[in-house]
């Protein structure tokens, strides 16, 4: 009797990738070439496993393969496509080469590495809200990556409805800090249609994305922005206090004032294990006065003697909860790391 050995995390995934890389060849040549129109300008919308979303020029959508060669492709990013003589099994074009990207916000994933979450963007409303729970670890979180591509971030407090006067005036106490730091702070309820217009004068003429944990309302937000949508939302879970996962893929919307606006799918942890522990620091901007000014070269700011982040907090230029919430990401960026190299962009 043969024994059937059950095969490895490894070569399951080996498998799967080399299925899914027959299935794209054969999609991908589902037209010959004189089947198919004049390249053309788009833009990416959404993209779903081996298809994407093009909005065309005029602004319809069509459903398109991608050509093998592409590489990553995310909603925002600028493509050269064609689109075929007929559609095919709800496919109508093929995407044939992406444009350079002028921007882009990318987070670690186990194991493809770094990936991209979208292109093209200006800035990047981070989403919280008091259910599920609201921590401002997480804000801290998002602002350094958002800083650390370079991107314009807004800090938003969604859901004030669901706040008492005290829960209210306490909240406001903590996002004091990031307005004093200069950040965008806007508060919002989409029962109420609190802070929509501050939102849509932030929105206005960018390409925004929001992100944040799932169930604070990000979907919720674009329908009251765009009522003429009617984007999937599901409440959080009570068992759990957690959201559910509404939103599966990223895509892009045309707002009436003339941005764009991306709604993204929830993220149950925001890494930053990619980054360098001195891009975390830089990542914290109160903090970049002060680097490379302690005694020690290989200041841990901690108790160190001439520690010059040390003064900052002590004469008040720098909070002691930032420094915590610095402190406990560095932490956890080592507990988390996956034991190896990373790999490059990967989509
Ligand atoms: N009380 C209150 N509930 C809200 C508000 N905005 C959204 N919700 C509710 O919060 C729940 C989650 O909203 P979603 O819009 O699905 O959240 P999401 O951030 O898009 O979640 P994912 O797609 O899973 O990432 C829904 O039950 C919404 O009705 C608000 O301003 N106040
Ligand atoms: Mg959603
Ligand atoms: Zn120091």
């Amino acid at each position: 009797m043969t024994k059937r050995k059950k095969l490895s995390q490894g070569q399951l995934r080996r498998v799967r990738s080399n299925q899914q890389k027959r299935l794209k060849k054969q999609e991908t040549h589902q037209w010959l070439d004189e089947q198919l129109g004049p390249q053309q300008e788009g833009t990416i919308i959404s993209r779903f496993g081996q298809h994407a979303d093009v909005e065309s020029s005029t602004g319809e959508v069509f459903r398109c393969n991608m050509r093998r060669s592409l590489g990553s492709l995310v909603t925002g990013d600028e493509v050269v496509w064609r689109a075929g003589s007929e559609e095919q099994s709800g496919i109508r074009g093929v995407i044939e080469a992406r444009h350079e990207r002028r921007s882009e916000l990318t987070r670690p994933d186990f194991y493809d590495g770094i990936k991209a979450i979208a292109a093209n963007i200006d800035q990047v409303v981070i989403v919280s809200a008091v259910l599920p729970e609201f921590s401002t670890s997480i804000v801290d979180r998002y602002l350094v990556a958002v800083e650390d591509v370079g991107l314009e971030p807004v800090i938003l407090l969604n859901k004030v409805d669901l706040l008492d006067t005290k829960q209210r005036q306490a909240i406001e106490r903590q996002l004091s800090l990031y307005q004093g730091l200069g950040y965008k702070v806007v508060f919002a309820s989409t029962k109420q249609v609190e802070g929509l217009n501050d939102l849509n004068q932030y929105l206005n003429n960018k390409t925004s994305i929001f992100v944040g944990q799932s169930g604070v309302g990000k979907s919720s937000l674009v329908n009251a922005l765009l009522p003429e949508q009617s984007i999937d939302t599901k409440e959080v879970s009570e068992v759990s206090g957690l959201g559910q996962h509404t939103t599966t893929t990223a895509r892009l919307y045309h707002l009436s004032c003339g941005g764009r606006l991306i709604d993204s799918p929830g993220v149950r942890e925001f890494q930053l294990w990619h980054l360098a522990k001195e891009r975390v620091a830089w990542g914290f901007i109160e903090l970049r006065p002060w680097l490379n000014q302690c005694r020690f070269r290989d200041c841990k700011h901690q108790g160190d003697p001439g520690c010059a982040i040390q003064e900052a907090i002590d004469s008040g230029s720098v909070s002691q909860q930032r420094f915590d919430s610095y402190q406990r990401i560095l932490e956890t960026m080592e507990a988390n790391k996956p034991n190896r190299n990373i790999p490059g962009k990967n989509n």
